[in-house]
């Protein structure tokens, strides 16, 4: 047949006897998601910039109406089809970003300001929730670290905070306070500074749908999905490790660094495996999310005390 051999781990041994399902729902899928990958392939040929042998390149992009319907965003509602339903009650324009802390070039910036002529790149990236769910995205956006330099981080930058805009009357889910508003999360500057994180502006060749984090949001693919915070309104470089908002809600469950890791269960259930979203079967869950070149940013630390 003309599929993929399945990996360890695709098909779990209570599940073998639907193989033939899965095979030819794989089939299906393929053939079905020919044109999305096609267009994913040909976003990826200008400067693209992921390096070679990027386990992403073998994975299918999810279809754009799932990853534009299954959304986290608790600024909009916390069931997942929430933010699509309230997406419109978001305004991203004007929409201004406030650079501040430990930085030769703070200030206030427009968007397009803060953005002016670095040129966008396309990458295909995993984003792996701590739900144990996952899919594969063709971002665009600029690197972080190209603004960062931009904007001339001092020596004593040590980490990057970033928080999501406050407003309840156009981010309805903070008129309730599931969460402690505004949604911030923050990166170690070695981390900020790598080249696979991004500042995305578009998905699959368009603008950011609001649901998606308009008009922009970080993308940390080696890392679970809650760091990558939507519609960015503030960044900030700090010289303390700032506190974000899973880490403060339950930081038994949620640490500062949120690596994706298989082998260190969340308290309440397992990471060592993950369901694609239009997948039928759990597949492993991969250190880093695959992303192994980010391994040497952790050597010598202790991954299961810093979680
Ligand atoms: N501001 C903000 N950013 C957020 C969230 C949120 O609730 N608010 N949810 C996070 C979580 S838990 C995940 S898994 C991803 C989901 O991104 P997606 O909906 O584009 O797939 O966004 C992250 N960024
Ligand atoms: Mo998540």
């Amino acid at each position: 047949m003309l599929i993929r051999i399945a990996r360890p781990g695709d098909v779990q041994s209570r599940e073998i006897t639907d193989e033939g399902l899965y095979l030819r729902r794989r089939e299906f899928l393929r053939q079905g998601a020919l044109g999305v990958g096609a267009t994913a392939a040909m976003l990826c040929l200008p400067g693209c910039g992921r390096a070679a042998g990027d386990p992403a390149l073998r994975d299918e992009p999810t279809p754009f109406e799932d990853a534009t319907s299954y959304n986290n965003f608790y600024e909009l509602g916390t069931d997942k089809g929430d933010p699509k339903r309230n997406a419109a009650a978001l305004r991203t324009k004007p929409w201004s970003v406030e650079v501040q802390g430990e930085v030769a070039k703070p200030g206030s910036y427009p968007l397009d300001d803060l953005l002016r002529d670095l040129p966008r790149e396309d990458r295909v990236y995993r984003l792996r929730c701590v739900e144990a769910w996952s899919m594969v995205i063709p971002w665009r956006g600029v690197p972080l670290s190209k603004l960062l330099a931009r904007l001339g981080p001092s020596p004593s930058a040590k980490f990057v905070e970033f928080r999501t805009l406050f407003n309840p009357e156009h981010l309805p889910g903070q008129r309730s306070n599931v969460l402690e508003w505004p949604y911030r999360e923050g990166l170690r500057m070695d981390e900020a500074m790598h080249p696979l994180t991004l500042l995305a502006t578009g998905m699959y060749g368009r603008d950011l749908p609001n649901q998606d984090g308009a008009p922009l949001r970080l993308v940390v693919p080696w890392k679970y999905g809650f760091k990558s915070i939507k519609s960015i309104v503030s960044i900030r470089l700090t010289q303390v490790q700032p506190p974000t908002t899973w880490n403060m809600q339950a930081p038994d469950e949620y640490g500062f660094y949120s690596n994706v890791n298989p082998n260190k269960d969340h308290p309440r259930w397992s990471q060592a495996t993950e369901r694609r979203i239009g997948e039928f079967f759990k597949r492993k869950t991969l250190m880093f999310n695959g992303y192994d070149q980010v391994a040497s940013l952790y050597s010598g630390m202790d991954l299961q005390k810093n979680f």
